[in-house]
């Protein structure tokens, strides 16, 4: 049997480097090693306020995204969270076993809502919640992502140990997989925060769907030093973002990369690295083009996935329904 697989992306804004290091090349490697399902997280993305036309517009474009980048739909699975209405009822049942405290502790919540918490939404709040839903609907064992989910996935292993006790075994309890390189890409503006789709900054992350001009002078900005050598040290933030972007891109061990940019510039450095990003991405920006251009068949390919996993959904909530004496 293979282990199966979950991870979500929501289709908000645009996607960029670090969803793509930290998260989507993950999904698309070895995809006949797992049994893989992957979810365009429309849930998620209303916990802060969403234009419903653009909404519809960016579950396509992250689909064509995700296929153009090399989810095989021969090979994993690929749907939108909100076809399947069992995420929403698996969520609200785990609410109500999760005491307050551990959503407290959650720091994506206090980053996200920041002095304006009042004001935020209830379900940014409880969005770790339906995450786990979306995680233990599917008796899933490993989830790949980025480190900033590390806290979440965590919280959602803590409330299936909590279900398992209360009411006997019924969820399997999930692994990370966090990546060795680029787990937290950071912003090229400032390596000190995360790059992140909602940092308004034009000069704070490349989008996988950038142009090589702008890749190319969105690099050449990046934050870096004041000394001259180029080095993997995580003491200099903006140095070890850029080597480690390009080590991810390039697959070359630290030793190789400090070799060939010995006596280089951080110029050549901002250079190559735009090439390695530039060309790397060009493939994918190639296929996306061919997906977009033809949306029925990109909801028809969402649809089918949906089909395909609905039934595990809905076996997982029978059980959870009996446990509970629901109904
Ligand atoms: N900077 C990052 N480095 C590495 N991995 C990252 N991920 C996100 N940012 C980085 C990983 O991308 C996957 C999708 O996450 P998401 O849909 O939750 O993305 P997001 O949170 O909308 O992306 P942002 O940019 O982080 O958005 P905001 O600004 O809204 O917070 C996850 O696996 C995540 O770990």
């Amino acid at each position: 049997m293979k282990k199966r697989i979950f991870s979500g992306i929501q289709p908000t804004g645009k996607v960029h480097i670090g969803n793509y290091l930290g998260a989507i090349k993950q999904w698309v490697t070895n995809q006949g090693d797992h049994d893989n399902i992957y979810c365009i997280v429309d849930l998620h993305a209303i916990t802060v306020p969403q234009d419903p036309a653009e909404l519809k517009a960016s579950i396509r474009t992250m689909a064509g995204l995700l296929f153009a980048a090399g989810i095989d739909p021969e090979q994993s699975v690929l749907f939108v969270q909100s076809a399947i209405p069992a995420h929403s009822e698996l969520a609200w049942i785990l609410n109500c076993i999760t005491p307050m405290g551990w959503m407290e502790r959650m720091t994506q919540f206090k980053e996200k809502a920041g002095k304006d918490r009042e004001r935020a939404s209830v379900g940014l709040f409880d969005y770790p919640a339906l995450m786990a839903s979306d995680i233990l609907l599917y008796d899933t064992h490993l989830v790949p992502v980025g480190e900033d989910q590390k806290q979440h996935l965590e919280l959602t292993r803590d409330i299936a140990q909590r279900f398992n006790r209360q009411y006997g075994e019924t969820f399997v309890v999930p692994e990370p997989i966090i990546p060795k390189i680029a787990a937290r890409v950071m912003g090229l503006d400032d390596p000190t925060k995360k790059m992140s789709k909602s940092e308004p900054g034009k000069f704070h992350a490349v989008y996988m769907l950038d142009t090589p001009d702008v890749i190319l002078k969105k690099v050449k900005r990046a934050t870096t030093d004041s000394l001259r050598d180029i080095r993997f040290d995580e003491n200099r933030p903006g140095v070890f973002n850029l080597l480690s972007i390009y080590q991810a891109f390039t697959g070359e061990t630290e030793a190789e990369i400090e070799a060939h940019f010995a006596g280089k510039g951080y110029g050549d450095l901002k250079k190559e690295l735009a090439e390695v990003i530039i060309e790397g991405l060009r493939p994918i920006q190639e296929r996306y083009a061919k997906f977009i251009a033809d949306p029925a068949q990109l909801d028809a390919l969402l649809a089918q996935s949906a089909d395909k996993v609905r039934p595990i959904a809905e076996a997982t909530m029978k059980r959870v329904h009996q446990r509970m004496g629901l109904g």
